[in-house]
């Protein structure tokens, strides 16, 4: 097969409606911010380019927890030359109280890549070393290597002395071996969820609302720093995944 007869959706899965697709599952403790990041996520989208929404995000809660997932489905902006369909990304998030084992399965499967989504806060050390140690038992040895994985830690909103050391998280995410022990920054990322959603509510507010936007879409130079830094993880996985199939298709 030549490589310009070649469809993206022969080295990605197809979804329900035949696209190329991948999933990505953000995969942590309960109240990291993993549904915080995700409506985040939304609103961005909406902000900036509404197009990019294929399904907008579903919430199953039951007072404010995750009970089975969030979802939502974005598309990557169209291909120049369009010699290629473009193609999907799936974020789904697992509920991270302890008793959703059964659901956390269900989410996982067909996973491409994963997101480890961590907390910060000092109390929630104990729940952050389970969680990883859950999710590598249930990819076995494909974790961090045939399918990706990025950690993201939440909350750095914190003052210090409420936080973990970001070391201890380095140290322990290399000895587990879901993260390379070179390059550690391409791995580990930082952010908050609750500035960036701030962020965006200022500039929403803002009375100078115009200088943000342009066709009432927010500039993406625009786009403030803390926004970035929740962004990042999940564009990073994307060409992660995308990275390895090209490698893949170039050994055929
Ligand atoms: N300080 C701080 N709080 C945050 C941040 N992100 C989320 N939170 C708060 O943390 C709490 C839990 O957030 P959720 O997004 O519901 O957490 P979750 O990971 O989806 O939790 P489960 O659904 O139980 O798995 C909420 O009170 C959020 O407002 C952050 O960056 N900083
Ligand atoms: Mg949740």
């Amino acid at each position: 097969m030549s490589q310009s007869e070649l469809q993206l959706s022969d080295i990605f899965s197809v979804d329900k409606d035949g696209k190329p697709t991948i999933k990505i599952v953000l995969f942590g403790p309960t109240l990291a911010g993993k549904t915080s990041m995700l409506t985040v996520f939304n609103a961005l989208r909406r902000m900036e380019d509404p197009d990019l929404i294929v399904s907008s995000l579903t919430k199953i809660q039951e007072y404010g927890r995750t009970v089975f997932f969030d979802h939502s489905v974005f598309q990557t902006p169209p291909f120049k030359g369009k010699k290629f369909d473009r193609l999907r990304y799936h974020l789904w998030t697992v509920p991270g109280e302890e008793r959703h084992k059964a659901q956390r399965d269900i989410v996982m499967r067909g996973v491409d890549a994963v997101l480890l989504f961590l907390n910060f806060e000092k109390t929630a050390w104990d729940l952050n070393v389970k969680t990883v140690k859950e999710a590598k038992a249930k990819i076995g040895e494909k974790f961090g290597k045939k399918i990706p994985v990025v950690a993201y830690i939440n909350k750095s909103d914190l003052p210090p002395e409420q936080r973990t050391d970001k070391r201890a998280f380095i140290t322990f995410l290399q000895d587990i071996a879901a993260i390379p022990k070179e390059n550690v920054a391409n791995y580990i990322m930082t952010g908050s969820c609750l500035n960036a959603r701030n962020d965006l509510l200022t500039i929403l507010k803002s009375e100078n609302r115009d200088e943000y936007l342009e066709n009432e879409r927010l500039k993406t130079s625009k786009r403030p720093d803390s926004v970035w830094l929740v962004v990042r993880p999940i564009q990073k996985l994307t060409q992660l995944v995308v990275q390895q199939r090209m490698e893949v298709l170039q050994g055929i």
